[in-house]
C-alpha cells in the first residue's frame, strides 16, 4: 500500500518550471514580439516635395494627397499579414499629420481637406476597422521650431507625446527617432544647432508619460527600452542576436551599430531588435523609385534575415501623392507574405518521433517542441546547459528549412548549437552557412535541400538549462 502511494506521489509530483536568466521581457514585449512584421509609413510634406529630409520651412499648403484612403493602407497591411503599422504623426521637418494646436506647422494649415483632415485619426480608424495594431513616429528633432535646443521645446515634445497618447487609442509602438542632423530653419534662424542627445529630451520622463497613459506601449529607440535599432536601415539582423542591452550604456542615437546588431550578450535590459527597411530605396514616396521597388524575393530574404534572426520586421511603405500606397509595393508585399507562409506551411516534424538527451519532467517532454504550442517547451534539469534532440521520420522526407524557437519568457539561453542529419547510417553536420549561435525568440535556418530519415539538433551551450518551446523542419 504505502509503496504504491509512494509511486503515485512520484507520478504526480509536479516538477517547477526552470527558474528564470534574468534579464527577461515584459509580456508586453513577448506579444510584441510575437507580431513579427508590422508596417511602417513615411508620409508628409517631404512627400509632396520630393525630400527626404524636410529642412522645415516648406509650405504646409503643399501636402495634398487628391485620393488619400486609409483603408487601402490597412487592407494592404491585413493581406500582406502585418499586424500593425507605424505612421510618421511627425518627421524631422516638424510638420504635424495631426490637427494640433500645439503648433502652426500642421496639417490646419495644408491644402488637404481645406485643414480639416486629420491623417492620424484616419489611419487609427482604419486599423481598428480592419483589426490591425496602431503606432506612431514622432521625431524628436524639429528643424521647424524656433526654439529647438532650448528647454521649452523638451516641454513642447513632450506636450506633443501627450497629446498623441490621449487622442488615438492603443498605440502599440512609439518611435523615437535617433537622428539628428543639426542643420535646420528653426523658425527662421535657419542655422545649425547642436544637442546633447543623452541629456536634451528628457526620455526618462517622456517614456514614464507612456508608461501612465498607455502601459501596453513599447518605446522604440536606439537603445529602447521597449526594443532597440537593430543597427542599420537594410532590415538585418544580426545572425548572432541577442535581445540584451547594457541599459546604463546605451541612450537614443548610441553610436557604435555593431553592438545594436548583436545586442550586448552580458546585458541586464530586455531590449530585442527591430528590423526597419522600406520597400523602395527611400523612405518618403519619389516617383523616380517607382521602378525600383523591392520584389517578393526581395522581402522574402528580408523576412529570414530578421524575424528569422530574432527580430521583428518593420517593412516601410512610402505612401504616394496621391495618398495610396503604389500597386507594386502593394502586390509584392502581398506576394511576400503568401509565399512566406506557404514555405513555411508544413512542420515536417510534426509527425516524427523526438527524443531528448535530458527532461526535466513529464511536463517539460520533449514532445513539447512539435506540438505547434509557444506556450509548451522542453526543458532540461537544474544544471544541465546543454543536450540534443532528436527527430525521426517514419518515411524519409526532403527538408531545406529548419525553425527553433526558445521560451524567452524565461530568457533567452541559447549561445551555441549545430545540427546534423541522418546520412544512410552515418551522422552528417548540417551546412547552413551561417553561425549556429543564438536563438531567441525565433530562428530560421535555410540550406540546400537535404533527404533524410532523422535529423538532430546538438545544444552545445546555454546561459541555464535549455528551454526550447518549438522545432520545425520545412520543404
Ligand atoms: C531615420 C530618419 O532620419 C529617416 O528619415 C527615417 O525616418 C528612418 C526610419 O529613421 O533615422
Amino acid at each position: 500500500m504505502i509503496v504504491a502511494a509512494l509511486s503515485f506521489v512520484a507520478c504526480t509530483e509536479q516538477i517547477p518550471a526552470p527558474e528564470p536568466v534574468y534579464p527577461i521581457p515584459a509580456a508586453k514585449q513577448v506579444r510584441w514580439q510575437q507580431m513579427e512584421t508590422y508596417a511602417f509609413i513615411h508620409f508628409g510634406l517631404n512627400t509632396f516635395n520630393d525630400m527626404e529630409w524636410g529642412y522645415g520651412d516648406t509650405d504646409p499648403k503643399t501636402f495634398n494627397p487628391t485620393h488619400l484612403d486609409a483603408e487601402q493602407w490597412a487592407k494592404t497591411f491585413v493581406e500582406a499579414g502585418m499586424k500593425g503599422v507605424i505612421l510618421t504623426a511627425k518627421h524631422h521637418d516638424g510638420f504635424c499629420l495631426w490637427p494640433t494646436e500645439l503648433t502652426d506647422y500642421c496639417i490646419r494649415n495644408a491644402a488637404y481637406k481645406d485643414g480639416k483632415g486629420d491623417i492620424v485619426g484616419e489611419l487609427a480608424a482604419a486599423c481598428k476597422k480592419y483589426g490591425i495594431k496602431f503606432g506612431v513616429y514622432l521625431s524628436p528633432w524639429d528643424r521647424n521650431r524656433a526654439d529647438y535646443g532650448s528647454p521649452s521645446y523638451v516641454e513642447y515634445y513632450h506636450a506633443q507625446l501627450r497629446e498623441l497618447l490621449t487622442s488615438y487609442g492603443d498605440l502599440f509602438e512609439i518611435w523615437f527617432d535617433g537622428a539628428n542632423g543639426g542643420d535646420g530653419y528653426y523658425g527662421g534662424a535657419r542655422e545649425r544647432r547642436n544637442i546633447d542627445r543623452r541629456t536634451y529630451y528628457n526620455f526618462p520622463k517622456a517614456w514614464a508619460m507612456v508608461d501612465e497613459l498607455q502601459p501596453e506601449t513599447i518605446c522604440f529607440s536606439d537603445a529602447g527600452p521597449g526594443c532597440r535599432w537593430v543597427g542599420n536601415e537594410q532590415g538585418i539582423a544580426g545572425t548572432t542576436n541577442w535581445s540584451f542591452l547594457r541599459a546604463a550604456e546605451v541612450y537614443p542615437g548610441y553610436p557604435n551599430m555593431d553592438e545594436l546588431n548583436v545586442g550586448h550578450p552580458d546585458g541586464d535590459a530586455w531590449i530585442a531588435a527591430e528590423c526597419d527597411v522600406s520597400i523602395r530605396p527611400g523612405w518618403f514616396y519619389h516617383e523616380s523609385e517607382d521602378d525600383k521597388v523591392k520584389t517578393s524575393d526581395d522581402l522574402v530574404e528580408l523576412y529570414y534575415k530578421s524575424v528569422g534572426r530574432n527580430g521583428t520586421l518593420l517593412l516601410n511603405f512610402p505612401v504616394n501623392k496621391e495618398g495610396l500606397i503604389s500597386k507594386t509595393d502593394s502586390l509584392n508585399a502581398v506576394q511576400f507574405h503568401q509565399r512566406v507562409t506557404q514555405e513555411l506551411s508544413e512542420n515536417l516534424l510534426e509527425n516524427a518521433q523526438v527524443k531528448a538527451s535530458d527532461v526535466r519532467g513529464r511536463a517539460f517532454a520533449a514532445s513539447q517542441v512539435n506540438d505547434a504550442d509557444f506556450e509548451s517547451y522542453w526543458a532540461t534539469s537544474d544544471d544541465v546547459c546543454s543536450g540534443s534532440l532528436t527527430f525521426t521520420f517514419k518515411e524519409p522526407q526532403s527538408l531545406s528549412k529548419l525553425l527553433l524557437q526558445e521560451y524567452i519568457p524565461l530568457g533567452q539561453r541559447v549561445k551555441s548549437f549545430r545540427v546534423e542529419f541522418l546520412q544512410g547510417d552515418k551522422w552528417v553536420p548540417l551546412e547552413v552557412g551561417e553561425v549556429t549561435t543564438t536563438i531567441g525568440y525565433k530562428r530560421i535556418l535555410r540550406f540546400p535541400t537535404i533527404t533524410t530519415t532523422a535529423v538532430r539538433v546538438h545544444f552545445l551551450d546555454a546561459r541555464g538549462p535549455l528551454c526550447i518551446s518549438e522545432v520545425g523542419a520545412y520543404k
